[in-house]
């Protein structure tokens, strides 16, 4: 097997990658002999990540909700996330308000990257983390957030803005941190499945 030689993670990105995220170094030595294997160019493409979205929500539409979780990491839009970026896109999408976590979220709801949330931009991330919930769960959701211009609303109106408002990152984190309930409306609730990811990794 010529091609067999094993290309390892460098010292430099494992202490980095350790440092920030909640995997160990052995969850990331692995992950990354997988990564290589699924992208052995060492990038991993937009659709290479939407099709790891559709493949744990198959009952659901998860591609635009991908599309700009692939956005807020694709730092320079070239439509490609390295090993790091794609790290760091599997721990910040899981639960959790750490400072790191809430600039993340940030990030996702400012879709046009102007470095203020319109409620429109509001509307359409509610919108495709909704595609993500299937129809019988849906029906679970209490009544003033059972649609996503409802539940748009409720988030707007948690934070105190009026419909041509802006908000700003500080206000942003500020609310999350004051409100566990803004933080549940603005947070997709399922990401265990996209982490199970990982753990299939350990392989
Ligand atoms: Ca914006």
């Amino acid at each position: 097997m010529g091609n067999s030689k094993s290309v390892s993670l460098s010292k430099d990105l494992l202490e980095e990658l350790k440092l920030n995220t909640k995997y160990s170094e052995e969850q990331l030595c692995t992950g990354y002999q997988t990564f290589l294997r699924e992208c052995p160019s060492g990038r991993i493409s937009k659709q290479q990540f939407e099709a790891i979205y559709v493949k744990f929500f198959p009952d659901a539409d998860p591609k635009a909700y991908a599309r700009h979780v692939f956005r807020s990491f694709d730092s320079n839009s070239d439509g490609m996330l390295d090993f790091k970026e794609y790290i760091m896109a599997l721990h910040l999408t899981s639960s959790g308000r750490s400072i790191q976590k809430l600039e993340w979220a940030f990030n996702l709801y400012d879709v046009d990257r102007n470095g203020s949330i319109t409620k429109k931009e509001i509307q359409e991330i509610v919108e495709s983390i909704f595609n993500m919930i299937s129809k019988e769960d849906q029906k679970n959701l209490p009544d003033d957030e059972n649609t996503p211009e409802k539940r748009a609303d409720k988030i707007w109106d948690s934070f105190g803005k009026k419909d041509n408002d802006k908000l700003t990152e500080e206000e942003f984190i500020q609310g999350v941190m004051d409100n566990r309930n803004i933080l549940r409306l603005v947070q997709f609730g399922q990401p265990q499945k996209v982490q199970e990811r990982l753990k299939e990794m350990k392989h």
